[in-house]
């Protein structure tokens, strides 16, 4: 979920490694992924694996595959209002499930990924919204019960299966966790549907409805909570009779663990302590709020061993919880034997603001935050006319990370995602309304081949690699892999193929399947792409070459990544390290032989790139 950077809010109803000499081998693993053979037999260590060996898909199980039809009304029944199910309807949910993704896991690591970010899989609130607006938690971020799986994705054994079968494979498992808010249960009397932010300053702690209201919870200077004891200062709070025991753990259903102050508006104070559009936003301050997320969260790592966790709305929580959440997360993976435990968390941004998200690894002690600085930084250049050096300036500033620009390395880095900015074809498409569909197929490849082998972890979005496109907004950006019963998905035009979402989507021989797959195993075979150092080599303000080394860390070779953004060809000298007199080529076209010592003259087609080995 995602709050605009502008104040612009959109709401989501939202491995060690072979050496390049060993390439030919891995060509051949390619192939036998391609054949969907099982690679349980050839699982590598992935415990000792670091955050940035790793590349990630993430994927929203309600829309992935349904493995379980008995499960698709999660065990409810009535009309669409009371199970939540209606695929016909962008915004409910649609069959998928974890059985689901665990039949599919041959087509998630034959594209080359080592890493599945799985979206919420707590039980969620089935449907939510006023009348006439109700959308379903499909998408898993309405959460009433954190202790087990949503009945609509199967249990909590289904949970442990798909974790220990995604491990059997070498691969790594990421939940996508929630501690701002649970589902929107609590109401206020005052108001519905939209109740506005009641701040502080109109409505202290100790005064019920205002400052000249009744004197209540005497002493209460913000810290001392054992003397608050009345929620009621902002707004009158109350629960639905039939909704006064449906949160777990059951401490969750008292309403003095929550802010109750109204609707968020992302500015000042709110938000921190605003209800992101009516969902229960959680007094992280207080301490049993800060005790009983650390027993939930440590709770499913001491179950099922999983290997990260991506953290959704992480600016909306005051930075003391997570100085208090992080480490208590990683002590307890450390005592489950899982030292590289990745944490991730969401702080979104609607521009390339890299001291935006900076500041959540320096404050709040994040260990690592989603870099949608890459994203709009990737789109202006690739999708847009921005110049290259729109990419350098934004990695000029990975020494703002704490721990520097040694950090940035393990940023989840993405093109796509689930919210707004939806897929990358889409946003395209739109930008380039003229250009033929083997245009956008070319942009497209390019974005992904900057996301496979720059600096940060590469995150495939779901659906990417079959060209999937959309009309803009969450909900449009959450399609079907399998067969699609909504009518505006179907009529979505797909990139690189004449398939649409009518029909499943699972095509390991769609180009953009095979080139990410490609890429990601140049990646993962080679220390430089990986955890290699970076340097902007060329880059300029108008499309053109962007030109960056990387290098390997025990070796110091460098790997020359070439990029051309304009759709006109490129001719011109880079520099690069004297050492490197030869090149072999990764992918694309690579000049075989430095033209003189320190520089290498370089030719790319337009949208070409090339990623090229030095010796
Ligand atoms: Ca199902
Ligand atoms: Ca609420
Ligand atoms: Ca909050």
């Amino acid at each position: 979920m995602r709050r605009a950077g502008d104040g612009r809010v959109s709401f989501p109803v939202s491995w060690s490694l072979p050496t390049s000499r060993t390439w030919s081998s891995l060509a051949l693993a390619a192939t036998i992924a391609f054949s969907g053979m099982s690679h349980a037999a050839a699982a590598p260590d992935y415990r000792a694996r670091l955050p940035e060996d790793e590349v990630i898909y993430f994927l929203l199980p309600d829309r992935f595959e349904n493995g379980d039809r008995s499960n698709d009304r999660g065990g409810l029944s009535g009309d669409r209002l009371k199970t939540g199910y209606d695929p016909t309807s962008k915004g409910f949910f649609h069959g998928g499930d974890l059985k689901g993704v665990a039949q599919r896991l041959d087509y998630i690591q034959g594209l080359g990924a080592t890493a599945v970010w799985v979206a919420p899989v707590f039980q969620n609130k089935p449907v939510q919204g006023p009348p006439g607006q109700e959308s379903a938690g499909y998408h898993g971020y309405w959460i009433t019960d954190f202790t087990r799986v949503d009945s609509h994705f199967g249990t909590n054994a289904d949970f442990k299966a798909l974790v220990d079968a995604v491990h059997a494979r070498g691969m790594k498992f990421y939940m996508d966790i929630v501690v701002n808010h649970t589902a929107d249960v609590i109401r206020f009397t005052e108001c519905r549907g939209s109740c506005p932010y009641r701040s502080i300053a109109d409505y202290p702690y100790q005064r019920r409805g205002g400052v000249s209201g009744a004197p209540i919870n005497p002493g209460f200077d913000g810290t001392n909570f054992e003397r608050l004891k009345d929620p009621n200062y902002a707004y009158s709070v109350t629960v639905p009779t039939d909704e006064k025991d449906i949160k777990r753990p059951a401490w969750l259903n008292d309403p003095i663990y929550y802010h109750n102050r109204g609707d968020s508006t992302f500015r000042g104070e709110s938000s921190t302590m605003g209800d992101f559009v009516g969902l229960d936003d959680l007094f992280t301050e207080h301490p049993r709020v800060v005790s009983g997320m650390i027993d939930i969260y440590c709770g499913w790592i001491t179950k099922y061993g999983v290997d990260g966790f991506r953290i959704d709305t992480a600016q909306h929580v005051n930075p003391e919880l997570w100085q208090k959440f992080v480490p208590a997360m990683q002590a307890c993976a450390r005592k489950k034997g899982i030292p590289h435990f990745h944490i991730f968390g969401e702080v979104a941004m609607d521009d390339v603001d890299p001291a935006h998200t900076a500041v959540n690894t320096r404050v709040d002690k994040l260990p690592s935050v989603l870099d949608f600085g890459f994203l709009w930084a990737v789109r202006d250049v690739v999708a847009g006319d921005h110049g290259t050096d729109e990419l350098a300036k934004l990695f000029r500033s990975d020494p703002l990370y704490e721990g520097g620009a040694r950090a940035a390395l393990e940023l989840p880095t993405f093109v796509s995602n689930h919210d707004s900015p939806g897929h990358l074809a889409g946003a395209i498409r739109r930008a380039q309304p003229q250009a033929e569909d083997g245009e956008v197929l070319k942009r497209d490849m390019l974005a992904h081949a900057m996301l496979l082998t720059l600096r940060g972890v590469p995150t495939i979005y779901f659906g990417d690699e079959q060209g999937f496109g959309g009309k803009g907004g969450d909900q449009d950006a959450r399609q079907d892999m399998f067969a699609s019963e909504v009518a505006t998905y179907k009529e979505d035009p797909l990139v690189g193929t004449s398939a649409t979402t009518a029909q499943a989507n699972f095509n390991p021989t769609h180009p953009l399947y095979r080139e990410i797959a490609a890429l990601a195993r140049i990646r993962t075979s080679h220390r430089a792409l990986t955890r290699g150092r970076q340097l902007i080599r060329y880059a300029q303000d108008k499309p053109g070459l962007f030109a960056v080394s990387r290098f390997d860390p025990a070796t110091k070779r460098e790997m020359l990544l070439l990029f051309n953004t304009s759709s006109n060809p490129v001719s011109q000298n880079v520099l690069v390290e004297t050492r490197s007199a030869r090149f072999d080529t990764l992918a694309g076209a690579c000049p075989a032989a430095a033209a003189a010592p320190g520089s290498v003259a370089v030719e790319l087609p337009a949208f070409g790139y090339a990623v090229c080995d030095a010796r």
